[in-house]
């Protein structure tokens, strides 16, 4: 470990050893055990352009979120985030180098997962997701910092995509002709999410925009969502961003960097027992959306696979990465997902409507 947690960890006025955390793509987690276990994080400033937005963002939306859980008899101690502050007062540290560093209560007797080993865990999830949805309604909207401006906005996605493509800066693009191809035959459909937001067809709500399975901690023993995680993008945006995302990555049949194609396809039985958890916990789901339940499904999947193929064309900027094909591995698991969604999605269609 380059950086020397024992001397942030001052700052926050504890102190323990500390071991790397979960698979996150993004930020740097450790988890540092003392008596009672913290979370320590560094934020990716190369993702994340204003770290102390994002704290403001993550602070104000975690003391909502306590509020909601006190209100319905939760415990908010474990249902949500609790970040410490530094012997400064502030909700990070930021070191000499320019670092920004948090840290946050270990939720414990929780595990996370990588893939959906069952259609019950995906059930948990989306009641967890839909719960969490429905917690922020009445966040004032208006106050949350745009930390990564257009995140779902996959016209844009798809602009910065061919930019990449033209660029080649890695030279790698030759490497990913017939997945390039695949993504450019389908600009067509970047539009009709932030379309009909603009236009009102869509509600703007507040969501979390990167509702990952791993990004939910389960009860160890009962399976059951507990607490929804990695807040930093919750910003405004459509429910089909947070309802499309969870199923591209745990509807799948196995890994997001799964490399034998032959084991990746859509579950149907997955996405059944998603839908059911979903709309029994957002009872405010609106017919429009209910509408594009499916398609969102398809067009998550594909904004991720260019934003995973732009990356590798890029040479590995943006994603973390254990070795150099990482991201292509990555984009072809989601190419392969929306080819099968394209089949399958009159049965997913049939299974909203159930
Ligand atoms: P990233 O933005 O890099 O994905 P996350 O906040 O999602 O960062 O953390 C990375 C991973 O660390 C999570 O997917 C999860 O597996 C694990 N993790 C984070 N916080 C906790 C926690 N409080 N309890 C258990 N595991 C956690
Ligand atoms: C990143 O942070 P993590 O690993 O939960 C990414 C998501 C992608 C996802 C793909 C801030 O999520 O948008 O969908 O990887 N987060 C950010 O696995 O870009
Ligand atoms: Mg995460």
């Amino acid at each position: 470990m380059a950086v020397n947690i024992a001397e942030i960890l001052k700052h926050f006025n504890i102190s323990g050893d500390a071991a790397p955390l979960g698979n996150g793509h993004i930020n740097e987690t450790f988890l540092v055990t003392l008596p009672g276990s913290v979370v320590v994080q560094k934020i990716n400033k190369n993702v994340f352009h204003d770290p102390a937005a994002v704290m403001e963002n993550v602070k104000a939306v975690t003391g909502h979120l306590k509020k909601k859980i006190r209100e319905s008899g939760g415990d908010p101690s474990k249902e949500t985030l609790n970040f410490l502050d530094t012997v400064d007062g502030l909700p990070y540290y930021l070191t000499e180098d320019g670092d920004y560093y948090r840290a946050y209560v270990y939720v414990d007797g929780v595990k996370s997962y990588d893939v959906a080993e069952s259609p019950e865990l995906l059930y948990q999830a989306a009641r967890a997701f839909g719960r969490f949805q429905n917690m922020l309604a009445d966040f004032p909207a208006e106050t949350l910092h745009e930390v990564i401006p257009s995140f779902h906005d996959t016209r844009k996605r798809f602009r910065d995509f061919t930019a990449s493509v033209e660029k080649n800066a890695s030279g790698r693009a030759e490497n990913a002709k017939a997945e390039i191809d695949f993504i450019l035959r389908r600009e067509a459909d970047c539009g009709i999410v932030v379309d009909a937001l603009r236009s009102g067809d869509l509600p703007v709500r507040v969501t979390h925009n990167d509702t990952k399975l791993n990004n939910v901690l389960f009860d160890e023993n009962t399976d059951e969502g507990v607490c929804v995680i990695d807040l930093d993008t919750v910003m405004p945006g459509s429910l089909l961003y947070d309802f499309g995302d969870a199923l591209r990555f745990a509807g799948s049949s196995g890994a997001e960097d799964e490399k034998d194609l032959s084991k990746i396809w859509f579950d149907l039985e997955n996405f059944e027992y998603f839908t059911r958890g979903f709309l029994e916990a957002t009872p405010s789901i609106t017919e429009k959306e209910k509408e594009l339940l499916p398609f969102s499904v398809k067009l998550m999947t594909l904004e991720c696979g260019m934003r995973f193929l732009a990356d590798y064309i890029d040479g590995d900027v943006y994603f973390k990465t254990a070795y150099p094909e990482h991201n292509l591995v990555r984009a072809r698991t989601q190419i392969k997902l929306v080819a099968d969604i394209e089949k399958k999605f009159d049965k997913m269609k049939e299974t909203v409507n159930k």
